[in-house]
């Protein structure tokens, strides 16, 4: 296959996006869910003694066993190994990220092949060699709440978020339900970029 992703990206920018932000609509309906049950999880997991002694409320990742980092824009990703609980670091100074994990189940996907469909068009759920498998969300500079872990296999990291949002604004999309639709203020929306997947923030990892 030739390598023309990236010059049929470009031409069809404007018409991505649109396709890009139902599908973010629909990743984050059902990553927002999974985020509040592996939040609730990760707290009941934590033995309240060992916890309180040296380790900040504001750290919780502390026992993370590896750290993905998010910059503008791209994923930087360090060891990780099957079983690897691993914290979301966000490495900008500007833009709040997200890394929405998604567990590729057919062998035969390619990177290319997924920037290519997140170049089409199409509308309509995920498709089906793709299976939800974490979420976490951080403000500039900070670590995400929200750890993954992460089994053998292959993962997709995605961020979604449109260039130049508002961290507030993006913070306050995150904790509204599924079912609403965030309110954005016309002013803000005239700013806003190319989600950042289409500027670089989507990786493929092999975790063995
Ligand atoms: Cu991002």
């Amino acid at each position: 296959m030739p390598p023309t992703h990236a010059t049929t990206g470009t031409r069809r920018r404007s018409r991505t996006l649109l396709a890009v932000t139902v599908l973010t609509l629909l990743v984050l309906a059902t990553a927002c869910g999974g985020a509040a049950e592996e939040t609730a999880a990760t707290e009941d997991a934590s033995p309240p003694g060992a916890a309180a002694v040296s380790e900040p409320a504001s750290e919780p990742a502390a026992e993370a066993d590896g750290t993905i980092t998010g910059v503008d824009y791209a994923f930087e990703v360090g060891d990780v190994s099957a079983g690897d609980t691993v914290e979301f670091v966000n490495g900008s100074d500007a833009e709040a990220h997200e890394m929405v994990v998604m567990e590729v189940t057919d062998d035969s996907v390619t990177l290319q092949d997924i920037q290519e469909l997140l170049a089409e068009d199409t509308e309509g759920p995920p498709p089906e060699f793709l299976e939800e498998a974490g979420f976490a969300f951080a403000m500039p500079g900070e670590t995400a709440e929200q750890t993954v872990t992460f089994d053998a296999g292959r993962y997709l990291l995605l961020c979604f978020l449109p260039q130049n949002a508002p961290p507030d604004l993006v913070a306050q999309m995150m904790e509204s339900t599924s079912s609403e639709e965030p309110d954005i203020p016309s002013e803000v929306e005239a700013e806003l970029g190319p989600p950042h997947v289409a500027a670089g923030m989507v990786e493929l990892i092999d975790v063995e």
